[in-house]
């Protein structure tokens, strides 16, 4: 039997958050982590990003990407999707358990990050704006709102919908890019949550080695 293609995925060769893990990268190096399968790197520079050659993979040019044999992906969720579909261990075998994860993977990604980017792209782009003071107490209820939905729906459960699920992956490290904000400490639920996503071994091999990229170190295993 022919040995399985190592999948290669882009990230950035410097990422803005120096090592924090908050770029979409993390999100597909911890499905792989979580299933077991090993990866290679292409760091890429913003401009290398623009390039045709990353544009054929990536039509926004962004990152993530991913490349297994013929297949190309772009979209952080649709490639976590994929590995999930691949491997065991991040989709329930039930039908409808397995439906009710992809779910909470769409949540994460359609209902939950918005108002999150929506901030951050505020605190980064818009801070020298005159309204800048007035519009961000208004994105910060928006994400108030969400973060009291989500936190009365996870109540005392550890995840979302009974085991671990790629529906957790997705939301723990969509809820992580609050990180410094302030606003998830409010809901002590949500942050023992993202506590528990963080203590996985697959989470912390993952955070290591895209900060090994920031550090210039070999990640310690
Ligand atoms: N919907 C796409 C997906 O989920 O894959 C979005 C991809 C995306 O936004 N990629 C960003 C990118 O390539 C990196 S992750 N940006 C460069 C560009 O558009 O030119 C977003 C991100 C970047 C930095 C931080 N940070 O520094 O904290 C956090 C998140």
């Amino acid at each position: 039997m022919a040995p399985p293609t190592i999948p290669i995925l882009t990230a950035f060769e410097r990422s803005p958050d120096r090592g924090r893990g908050l770029a979409r990268d993390m999100r597909v190096r911890w499905a792989l982590e979580e299933v077991g399968r090993r990866y290679e790197v292409r760091l890429l520079s913003f401009a290398a990003m623009k390039e045709p050659a990353h544009r054929a993979r990536h039509p926004f040019g962004q990152i993530p990407t991913y490349e297994e044999g013929d297949l190309a992906l772009f979209e952080s969720g649709a490639i976590v999707l994929h590995i999930a579909e691949g491997e065991a261990g991040l989709l329930p075998a039930d039908a409808n358990a397995r439906a009710r994860a992809i779910a909470w993977m769409f949540a994460a990604l359609d209902t939950v990050e918005p108002p999150i980017v929506d901030r951050s792209h505020a605190m980064l782009l818009e801070q020298d704006k005159p309204w800048h003071a007035e519009r961000l107490p208004v994105l910060e209820a928006r994400i108030h709102v969400r973060l009291g939905e989500l936190s009365a729906r996870l109540g005392d459960a550890p995840w979302l919908d009974g085991a671990f699920s790629a529906g957790d992956l997705l939301m723990v490290t969509v809820l992580r890019r609050l990180d410094g904000s302030g606003l998830l400490e409010a809901y002590p639920n949500l942050v023992a949550y993202v506590a528990r996503g963080e203590a996985r071994p697959a989470y912390r091999r993952a955070f290591a080695d895209q900060r090994a990229v920031f550090t210039g170190e070999a990640p310690a295993r």
